[in-house]
């Protein structure tokens, strides 16, 4: 929250400045998705009255009736936000121009030749501009490359006319919400904020400072752009690295799980990546291509992001080998195979497939020929390429039915120690099922099998896809 003793020095004396202090500020939120919802409720919650925009009636409806769409926010306080008169949503865009503060919060995604497709932040863009006025704060919140707030929307807004850092301000904040986590939200999760100028990032300073406890600034919309896209690279590099311990451990024949586990004991200098089936989300997969699509301009390639996303994409592929491996190692082919893939969503408890790394691991288990049915407590159904999937509930009777189990996401929700003791083979990318309580057989995402009382005579052969002769070692029996 702002400190009122020590007022901001670049804070410019103005009316926004006044209704941000004496929290009358009217608060425009453009796109109503998992940010931006979030943050229209926050900013909603501390009184300010909130209007949040978009192109989807039924978000609109939603919000109007109450009710949430997005796990993470509550639909009760959705429903005291708009009983209190502080939370309305709309598709009205006309009625930015009642705005005095504007968040654009719309997706960046990789347009399908994989650079940055800003097309909804264009459309967003002309809206702001068609409604644009004095006095107005404009923040681009949807994750881009470094530059372009100062390059692409300053010289945007000021073709109106206004000038940035008198008439109206400009920042960039990036947004940070972890889908699922219950214990960080908008007001507990530090804000960084970066301006055109001085005045626009002390304004926006002093906006986010009502909902959010604390507020970084950084010295420009830039560096702003530049932090989001740090974080984001931080965790694709990261997990690309013990990706790569996987298959490195997979060719030692060691547990990687049992590596990683043993490591995280560390007490310093260590941070702890769990190895899967690959990267999924709408932001670790795709925010650093943007870093390195801007610095392929400046003639620099990006190294470690190309190779990270190189390593995190060839996941898939290598847990459908995987399953191979392990049909083969009992005499079965992939092809006629009943696999039971569980989960689909991108990452553990939550609703999102976006880049889901199963539907990869899905898709080519098909196209080998077997015969795939997902379970996922959070998708009712699934499209992959054309074909329609409809989850399946996890029953002893599925299992015993199943030639192979492929953990492809680790809910919570799952039995997992059903699976543990119904399933005849289990291919566990997520490290998910309670090693001890294994009847048949498991095999890890890489090392030998795990071998439980009932599992079949011990076998070796030759890996058909890379000529390794496997065997069941005999400690595991
Ligand atoms: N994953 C791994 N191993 C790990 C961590 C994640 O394989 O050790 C996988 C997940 O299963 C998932 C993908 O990576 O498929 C991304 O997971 P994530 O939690 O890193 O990413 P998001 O998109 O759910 O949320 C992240 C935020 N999460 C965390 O910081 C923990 C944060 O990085 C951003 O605020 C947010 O993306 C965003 O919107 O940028």
């Amino acid at each position: 929250m702002q400190d009122a003793t020590h007022p901001d020095p670049h804070l410019p004396a103005c009316d926004l400045a006044d209704r941000i202090a004496d929290r009358t500020c009217r608060y425009g939120v453009i796109g109503l998705g998992y940010v931006g919802l979030a943050l229209a409720e926050a900013f909603a919650r501390r009184g300010i009255r909130v209007l949040g925009f978009d192109i989807d009636d039924a978000k609109v409806s939603e919000v109007n009736a109450g009710r949430s769409y997005i796990p993470d926010v509550q639909a009760g306080d959705v429903a005291a936000a708009v009983e209190a008169g502080t939370l309305e949503a709309t598709t009205d865009l006309r009625r930015l121009a009642e705005m005095d503060v504007i968040s654009i919060c719309v997706p960046t995604p990789l347009s399908k030749s994989r650079d940055p497709d800003l097309s909804y932040v264009d459309a967003a863009l002309k809206s702001v501009e068609r409604a644009l006025r004095p006095g107005q704060l404009i923040i681009l919140e949807s994750t881009t490359y470094p530059g372009m707030t100062q390059e692409v929307l300053e010289p945007r807004l000021q073709r109106q006319g206004l000038k940035v850092g008198s008439d109206i301000w400009l920042a960039f904040s990036p947004e940070r919400v972890d889908p699922g986590n219950q214990r960080f939200g908008v007001a507990n999760t530090p804000k960084v904020v970066g301006g055109v100028d001085a005045g626009s990032a002390a304004i926006a300073t002093a906006f986010y400072g009502i909902a959010i406890e604390h507020v970084h600034r950084v010295s420009s919309a830039a560096a702003a752009e530049m932090v989001k896209l740090l974080e984001n690279t931080f965790r694709s590099v990261n997990i690309g690295l013990v990706n790569e311990v996987a298959l490195m451990c997979d060719r030692l024949g060691l547990d990687v799980g049992e590596i990683v586990e043993a490591a995280a004991t560390k007490p310093y200098g260590f941070m702890a990546f769990e190895p899967g089936p690959g990267l999924g989300g709408h932001c670790i997969p795709l925010d650093p291509i943007y870093l390195s699509w801007k610095l392929r301009r400046l003639d620099y390639t990006a190294r470690f992001i190309e190779l990270a996303t190189e390593i995190n994409a060839n996941m898939p592929r290598y847990v459908g080998e995987r399953v191979a491996a392990a049909l083969n190692a009992q005499s079965r082919a992939v092809r006629g195979s009943r696999i039971l893939v569980l989960g689909v969503a991108y990452k553990r408890d939550v609703d999102d497939t976006r880049e889901s790394p199963a539907i990869e691991v899905i898709r080519r288990l098909v196209e080998a020929g077997a015969d795939v049915v997902y379970a996922d407590p959070y998708v009712e159904t699934l499209t992959i390429d054309d074909r329609l999937f409809a989850s399946v509930a996890v029953t002893a009777e599925e299992l015993a039915v199943t030639d192979c189990v492929v953990v492809a996401t680790d809910h919570g929700a799952f039995p997992w120690s059903d699976v543990a003791r119904h399933a005849r083979l289990i291919v566990d990318a997520r490290d998910a099922v309670p090693r001890d309580e294994v009847r048949h057989v498991l095999w890890p995402l890489s090392g030998p099998a795990v071998l439980g009382p009932q599992a079949p005579a011990p076998q070796t052969g030759t890996d058909p896809q890379t000529d390794r002769v496997f065997q069941v070692p005999r400690e595991n029996q």
